[in-house]
């Protein structure tokens, strides 16, 4: 299937002619690199800042469609849903659609719905108002999912109204979510005396386990290891130990061992190469620690 070959990041979805075509022109300014009609539907392709978007007509029957959206459901960072303020006599198929598509979606994506077409609301009084997309499609419940970053937004593909301010929104919570997975909880360097001459602390307080993790360095030196990997409550924290100075970088537990082996590594290197030895570069250790672990999940 030709759709599988393009990473899934983000997935905008809704009934023919709601709008999807004109919001994909909106966000990157010009017609789209690709249209793929392999699979009986439409698919419209487009990278902006770094991110795939791909406009998929919903519709039809749904059963035909369950493995491709499986698909989608599970691999979608965000998934923008479009709806004809207008169209009130596919409201149940549209509706049908979305709650498909947001009960599949995994927790971490966000989701927003776009209530589109608000251009026309002068011209023409016959469209659901944003009370009424709630109520109908459910929305409260939406947003209720543990985790969940909903938001419904009025928007008009055609004149871009609001389009920056839903797209925005929605990048921003995704850049959150991606800092919040690789997210590092704590760093320390200690000198050669294991004195901490400096520490970061993002989501917890550290001075509970600095003991431990000092013994821990004593022990290391002793055993002639120099790295080790150790929990402490629900931390992993990953020690390693040179001659002169030691690096210690905590996470979450559930982050994978070798990431966090790697970002303390890359501090260790920026430190011989450049800030060694530490103590004497106090003023610049945090920049080395963001330049470090940025270079870290770049490279990810
Ligand atoms: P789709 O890709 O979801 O099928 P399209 O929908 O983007 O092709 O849009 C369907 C029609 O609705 C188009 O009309 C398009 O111009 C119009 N449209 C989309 N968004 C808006 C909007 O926000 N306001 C208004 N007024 N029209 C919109 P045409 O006539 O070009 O086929
Ligand atoms: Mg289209």
């Amino acid at each position: 299937m030709e759709a599988r070959k393009q990473p899934v990041n983000l997935v905008i979805l809704g009934l023919e002619n709601a709008g999807k075509t004109t919001l994909l022109r909106n966000i990157s300014g010009k017609e789209f690199t690709e249209t793929l009609t392999t699979i009986g539907m439409n698919i419209e392709l487009i990278k902006h800042k770094g991110l795939n978007f791909q406009a998929i007509d919903v519709g039809g029957q749904l059963h035909f469609r369950e493995t491709l959206w499986q698909y989608y459901a599970t691999l979608a960072k965000g998934v923008i849903f479009v709806f004809d303020i207008f169209d009130r006599s596919k409201f149940l198929e549209a509706k049908q659609w979305f709650e498909y598509i947001s009960y599949r979606l995994s927790n971490k994506a966000v989701l927003i719905f776009l209530a589109n077409k608000i251009d026309l609301k002068d011209e023409d009084d016959t469209f659901l108002t944003t009370e009424e997309i709630i109520n109908m499609f459910n929305l409260d419940n939406v947003s209720r999912y543990p985790e969940r970053s909903f938001r419904i937004w009025e928007t008009s593909a055609k004149t871009g109204e609001n389009v920056d301010n839903a797209i925005s929104w929605m990048f921003n919570k995704m850049v959150d979510f991606i800092k919040e997975e690789a997210s590092i909880s704590f760093v320390l360097i200690l000198n050669q005396k294991n004195e901490i001459v400096y520490k970061t602390s993002v989501s917890t307080r550290t001075d509970e386990y600095e003991s431990i993790i000092k013994k821990c360095i004593i022990q290391m030196k002793d055993l002639g290891t120099n790295e080790n990997m150790i929990s402490v409550q629900d931390y992993s924290a990953n020690i390693r130990s040179e001659e002169e100075f030691s690096v210690v970088v905590g996470a979450k537990s559930h982050i994978s061992k070798d990431d966090l082996s790697i970002a303390t590594l890359s501090i260790i290197q920026l430190i011989k190469e450049e800030f060694y030895p530490p103590e004497n570069y106090i003023e610049q250790l945090e920049e080395v620690v963001n330049i470090a672990l940025l270079q870290h999940l770049n490279n990810k």
